[in-house]
């Protein structure tokens, strides 16, 4: 199909997908057997400004926007989905500066994020408040030019290799969501420090794990907007980065895809190809039509968002909640094209299985985007829409 990409647009895509299919698809397995993050593909997507793209150009950036970042993850998804977080979560962990940051802190921060010299992650999910983002424990209590923090964030996106957290933590427990604040938080801050590094099914190249505070100083000029600002700003964030998480979906889908076609050309059962039997044709048809159909709703969001459109919550909760249920049941299809060889490792199909697994939890249940497009649904009946 389509898009009507602009120039530049298509530009990126074919740059993206030129990268990740020379640079990462070959070594996609071998990261995904250690469980080791590619900095050398850092290195590369960082070379190709792939960290500019959506970041204002005042600060280095290259004034796109969330259509891009798409664009980027999506092509960089087809070949493995855990490499592209490097640049996603880091999208994830930026957002909060861009969307809420003083001046003096994009200063500070976005240029160096923009060339991709540091990575970023953002850390809302605590062990008791992963669905229910406004029930954090992690405190922050001001003293002078400071904030103590404690607490535990866990499965934190880009943990251990960010050298910055947007971090969401409460400062006044009594009003619940009103009372969470946003704060950016270096590594290498007093009391603060990592713990579990997580073993994972699925994004085996993207790490995961716990940042712990002990009495960790932050400047007080490191807070984001004003105290009891801190979940409008997650909320906003997670507007703008969930079609990142769809269009990651889209591209695992797309990469299992590419795999099917190519097996089912080559496989001989009954004599003949097994491309030659409808089951198959039919299968893949039905496949490459889902897949375009979450293309689709990724791309018409990203478009919204970048509009300035108000009510982004609608169609980032649907193109996340879509595209990743179509990842899974194509990834799962594309598995069982392959049959028995499918299932074994030296394949590399069941990865794209495993990968997309994620993108119906993380940044949201499915269950959690639903509810968010219910409520839209109802507030719109109500006359009331945001
Ligand atoms: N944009 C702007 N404001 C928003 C918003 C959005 N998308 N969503 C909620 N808000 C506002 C509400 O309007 C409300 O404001 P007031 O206090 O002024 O009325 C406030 O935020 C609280 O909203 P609400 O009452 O809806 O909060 P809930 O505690 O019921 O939770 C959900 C809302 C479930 C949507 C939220 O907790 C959520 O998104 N959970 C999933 C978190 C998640 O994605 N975790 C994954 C980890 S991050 S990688």
């Amino acid at each position: 199909m389509d898009y009507l990409l602009t120039e530049e647009q298509s530009e990126l895509q074919a740059l993206a997908r030129k990268v990740a299919q020379e640079k990462v698809k070959p070594v996609a397995a071998k990261y995904d057997k250690e469980g080791t993050f590619p900095w050398d593909l850092v290195k590369i997507f960082a070379d190709m400004d792939f960290y500019r793209f959506y970041i204002e150009e005042e600060y280095g950036g290259l004034g796109g926007g969330v259509m891009e970042l798409s664009l980027i993850t999506e092509e960089i998804s087809r070949a493995c989905g855990g490499i592209a977080l490097s640049v996603s979560a880091t999208a994830l962990g930026t957002f909060p500066i861009i969307i809420s940051g003083s001046k003096e802190q994009k200063e500070k921060y976005l240029p160096d994020l923009a060339a991709g010299k540091m990575l970023a992650g953002f850390a809302l999910t605590e062990p008791n408040a992963g669905s229910d983002a406004a029930a954090i424990q992690t405190r922050a209590v001001r003293k002078g030019d400071y904030y103590i923090m404690n607490g535990t964030k866990h499965f934190i996106t880009n943990g251990g290799v960010a050298k910055l957290y947007t971090v969401i933590v409460s400062t006044d427990p009594s009003r619940g969501s009103r009372g969470a604040t946003a704060f950016i938080v270096e590594e290498g801050f007093e009391g603060f420090s990592y713990g579990k590094h997580e073993d994972k099914m699925g994004i085996r190249a993207s790490p995961t794990c716990e940042l712990l505070f002990q009495d960790c100083k932050v400047p007080a000029g490191n807070r984001i907007g004003n105290e009891g600002e801190g979940f409008m700003v997650a909320m906003k964030t997670l507007d703008r980065s969930r079609p990142g998480v769809a269009a990651q979906a889209v591209g695992i889908a797309q990469g299992a895809l590419d795999l099917a076609v190519e097996y089912a050309r080559e496989r001989v059962q009954f004599g003949q190809s097994i491309i030659s039997f409808q089951a198959i044709q039919f299968m893949l048809a039905d496949m490459a039509t889902q897949i375009e159909a979450a293309r689709s709703l990724v791309y018409s969001a990203a478009r919204t968002i970048d509009a300035g459109a108000r009510n982004i919550a609608q169609p980032s909760a649907m193109c996340k909640l879509f595209a990743s249920d179509v990842a899974m049941k194509v990834t799962t299809d594309a598995v069982q094209i392959f049959g028995g060889y499918g299932y074994m490792r030296d394949y590399p199909i069941e990865k794209f299985m495993r990968d997309a697994k994620i993108t119906q939890i993380y940044e949201g249940t499915n269950q959690i985007q639903r509810s968010v497009i219910a409520r839209t649904i109802i507030r719109e009946k109500a006359g009331k829409a945001k």
